[in-house]
């Protein structure tokens, strides 16, 4: 029974609302969104959270360049991270902002835990800090250039801050992590990220700086509120806030620990060192695994706004469609993987992959159907050895896709499903229904209905990817709203001859270059 099943937490990084989405912050939710959908087709109960990370000095510098207050600057790029993601159709259950009033009660508390046990005292900071990162570095860690310059490894500069602080005793908690990676091993992925992070914690940890009194743009420290709590600690707690921690602690208990959070390969040392750690201090299961995508570049280059190739992720779907672009993203890269793109390979895929290779099979079989078979679903004879060994891979799918998930091998679930559908249009360009249709009509109609079937499974399938396009699929194929999980997959759920089909229409269109005029 679906509702005996495990239920499943996945969250999303919160991105700063400091201008505008692109397209890396897209890749990111729709990655995403297609766990949560698979997951929820599974049978489970799935809580899927995204949202924006609001605090800071970033945030306030930039409201103060705007010259509106750093609430009014959140909110106008919050609500465009929202509409980026209700247009490419991310299922999320709840948007949180970090300015949202459950979530400073959460860090508070989780700050007064970590404190109770020890883990928090007040010094003095003095070192490096990157505003654009809302990162500290050591000194080693920065690059001085021959013009006086200095900078984090990502480019950013760095600036000297010397001021009272709390800290986090994060040195005494290196053991107890490099325990935590050795009994997960599932705990970071990719791999080579996880070789990563463990080298750099069997270096030593120092202690982290963990409250700033410079601004007040932040979550205030409970009984001091000169201080607000540094960005990190307030926007890592937003997992914990978002399954209901402190208040609700049915739901917390129902939620956490989080089955995965998704993350870009750049944050991954706040999300497998810092969190953790703050996590067993204030003495809170751990995340069972965080998963570090890989970053897009546009055309193999970095995206960046002097360069001038940061994509509008509205202009994009309206450019190539939604289904498209979500199709493109997660079938282009593997997972976890630095991926580009590029207007030729998105256009490739449309047209290869979606428009030809699924859109004209079920266009062309379900063409034949309302011709045919009075727009119904055909009665099939008895299976040849040919219709046998296209059912056999349509049932071997499921196995080959769960799998993909569990790795969270995205690509690959996509490539074993179309994989499928290029057999079964060698299936059948082989069988040449039109030619039976004189010939051996039952057999045309037994062709017909393997193909439909194939139809079926593939569009079950590509739910979580293409989940409109995939769901119109699934509407010309009769398959009733409550039939589409996937407990419906082979033979559990095979076409039922005679289920009345709808006037079919294409699905997948072809991407035309617009023409330029003169
Ligand atoms: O890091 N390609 O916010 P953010 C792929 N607020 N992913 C990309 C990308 C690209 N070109 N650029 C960014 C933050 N990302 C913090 C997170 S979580 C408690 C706090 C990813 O807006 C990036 O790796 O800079 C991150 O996962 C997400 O987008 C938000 O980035």
């Amino acid at each position: 029974m679906a509702s005996a099943k495990e239920p499943y937490y996945i969250t999303t990084a919160i991105a700063y609302p400091n201008g505008a989405p692109h397209i890396g912050h897209v890749y990111e939710v729709i990655a995403s969104d297609a766990i949560a959908r698979f997951q929820r087709l599974e049978g489970r109960a799935v809580r899927f959270l995204t949202g924006t990370d609001e605090h800071g000095l970033k945030m306030a510098q930039s409201a103060a360049r705007e010259g509106v207050t750093p609430f009014e600057w959140a909110t106008r790029n919050a609500d465009r991270f929202r509409a980026m993601d209700e247009r490419y159709g991310v299922s999320f259950d709840r948007f949180i902002r970090t300015t949202d009033a459950d979530h400073a009660a959460a860090s508070q508390e989780l700050w007064r835990r970590m404190q109770a046990n020890g883990d928090i005292y007040l010094g003095r900071y003095e070192g490096w800090y990157s505003v654009r990162d809302e990162a500290y570095f050591d000194e080693g860690e920065t690059t001085l250039h021959p013009d006086g310059r200095r900078t984090a490894p990502s480019g950013a500069a760095v600036e000297w801050v010397v001021e009272e602080s709390y800290f986090f005793r994060l040195s005494a908690y290196q053991d107890r992590l490099l325990k935590l990676y050795e009994d997960e091993p599932g705990f970071i992925g990719p791999d080579a990220r996880r070789n990563e992070v463990l080298a750099f914690v069997k270096r030593g940890l120092s202690d982290l700086s963990i409250s700033r009194t410079t601004f007040d743009w932040g979550v205030p420290v409970p009984d001091d509120p000169k201080h607000v709590m540094y960005v990190w600690v307030d926007a890592l707690t937003n997992y914990v806030t978002g399954a209901g921690f402190p208040e609700d602690e049915e739901g917390f208990r129902r939620w956490w620990p989080a089955d995965l959070h998704v993350i870009g390969k750049d944050i991954i040392r706040f999300h497998t060192v810092y969190w953790p750690a703050f996590l067993l201090s204030a003495g809170l299961p751990t995340p069972k695994r965080v998963f570090a995508h890989g970053f897009l570049n546009n055309k193999g280059e970095k995206m960046s706004k002097s360069v001038g190739n940061v994509l509008d992720p509205f202009s994009f779907a309206d450019t190539y469609g939604v289904d498209a672009v979500r199709y493109f993203l997660l079938r282009e890269t593997p997972f976890g993987q630095d991926g580009s793109y590029s207007h030729e390979a998105i256009v490739g895929r449309i047209n290869a992959d979606l428009a030809n290779d699924l859109g004209n099979l079920a266009q062309r079989s379900l063409s034949m159907i309302a011709k045919n078979s009075e727009g119904r679903a055909p009665e099939p004879g008895a299976f040849s050895e040919a219709d046998q060994a296209l059912l056999a891979s349509v049932d071997a799918l499921p196995g080959l896709v769960r799998k993909a998930f569990d790795d969270l091998a995205l690509h690959q679930a996509l490539s074993a499903i179309w994989a499928v559908v290029a057999e079964a249009n060698r299936y059948f360009a082989g069988q040449e229904p039109w030619a039976l249709k004189k010939t051996d009509p039952a057999r045309m109609a037994t062709v017909l209905y393997v193909t439909a079937e194939t139809v079926r499974n593939v569009a079950l399938l590509a739910q979580p990817f293409t989940p409109a396009s995939a769901a119109k699929l699934l509407d010309l194929l009769g398959v009733a709203e409550d039939a589409r999980g996937f407990d419906r997959l082979g033979a559990a759920g095979r076409l039922a001859p005679g289920t009345a089909f709808p006037a079919p229409q294409p699905v997948f269109p072809r991407f035309v270059e617009p023409e330029v005029t003169a």
